[in-house]
């Protein structure tokens, strides 16, 4: 079983419109509500794909109350911890004729050190008979920039495998707890190693780096191309099919959802990363994110190549 831990839980609004421009009146003609933010998007997947996952994290309020039933309704067990206020809005705002996204995320409700304190037990129950915890997503107003490092002691202590997809000081602090699996993007490796990258190799560069620092496996999106990645010691790149975007966004947490599916599964790091990219071209051709075809899956991945660099 996958736990996924999205410690500021969104409903995810997508709304269709034409073009999107500034400082105009828009007639939305096309609304989707859905459990969001990034922990959720990578358990919808999973359970999409066919795998068992559990969530958690904090839902506040009647928005929080929508994000459990919405789960409940497509089976998706979920046991969060309630924090006063109200979990957010996030709206992604997107233009048929250009096919551009624009994201509004709202910053959500601020939680405690209570609240933190009963989500880390909540979470030491379920890694326990869980194979990998993954947490994803930005960190809520009042959780410290420790919080992930903290909580994949936790995961780790009780055996199983900590998956990490945040970004900024989150994300730097949290790589010092040496989480199994993260997955930045260009501007995000930039940030945790303080350098930007130029090139390709200098990204395998900073992947070797990390991978020194205890992370078992690094991979670096490079959105439609493809990405690329490094596992024990060995790097690969790896090339996304192209195909017409329809959404972009969720791309990123179908990625880690077939990830740990497959590490799950105990298949080779190859066919894992072929896999995670088919899945992950997938969610951008469906409207929502977080929405995969299995017949999409299975037409993409023949046309994935995966290439060893070293
Ligand atoms: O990755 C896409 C997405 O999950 C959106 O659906 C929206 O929920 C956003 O990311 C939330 O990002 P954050 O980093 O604030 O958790």
């Amino acid at each position: 079983m996958i736990t996924t831990v999205t410690l500021n839980a969104a409903i995810d609004k997508t709304y269709h419109v034409d073009k999107f421009i500034e400082g105009v009146v828009h007639r939305v003609h096309n609304v989707t509500s859905m459990p969001g933010g990034k922990g959720l998007n990578v358990s919808r997947v999973i359970q999409q794909v066919g795998g068992s996952t559990t969530a958690t994290g904090f839902i506040a309020g009647k928005n929080g109350e929508f994000i459990a039933e919405a789960l409940d309704d497509i089976q998706i067990a979920n046991k969060f911890v309630k924090v006063n206020g109200e979990s957010r809005l996030c709206l992604n705002i997107l233009s048929d004729t250009t096919r551009q996204s624009t994201e509004l995320l709202e910053p959500g409700p601020t939680v405690t050190q209570q609240h933190i304190a009963e989500l880390s037990q909540r979470i030491s129950e379920l890694a326990k008979r869980s194979s990998i915890v993954a947490m994803s997503g930005s960190l809520p107003a009042g959780a410290p920039t420790s919080t992930y490092a903290d909580l994949i002691s936790i995961v780790k202590d009780h055996g199983a495998l900590p998956f990490l997809d945040t970004s900024g000081e989150a994300l730097i602090r949290g790589i010092q707890a040496r989480p199994f699996f993260i997955k930045p993007n260009e501007d995000e490796i930039s940030v945790l190693l303080g350098e930007p990258m130029k090139d390709e190799l200098q990204v395998i560069k900073g992947i070797q780096q990390v991978m020194a620092q205890g992370i078992s496996c690094v991979v670096v999106t490079l959105g439609a191309s493809g990405s690329l990645a490094g596992y024990e010691g060995t790097c690969y790149r790896i090339e996304a099919p192209s195909v017409e975007a329809v959404n972009p966004v969720g791309c990123g947490d179908a990625f880690v959802a077939a990830m740990a599916v497959a590490f799950e599964q105990k298949h080779s790091i190859e066919d894992g990363l072929a896999y995670a990219t088919a899945v992950a071209t997938a969610n951008a051709m469906t409207p929502i994110a977080g929405q995969v075809e299995l017949e999409d899956i299975e037409r993409l991945l023949p046309l994935v190549k995966v290439h060893v660099i070293n």
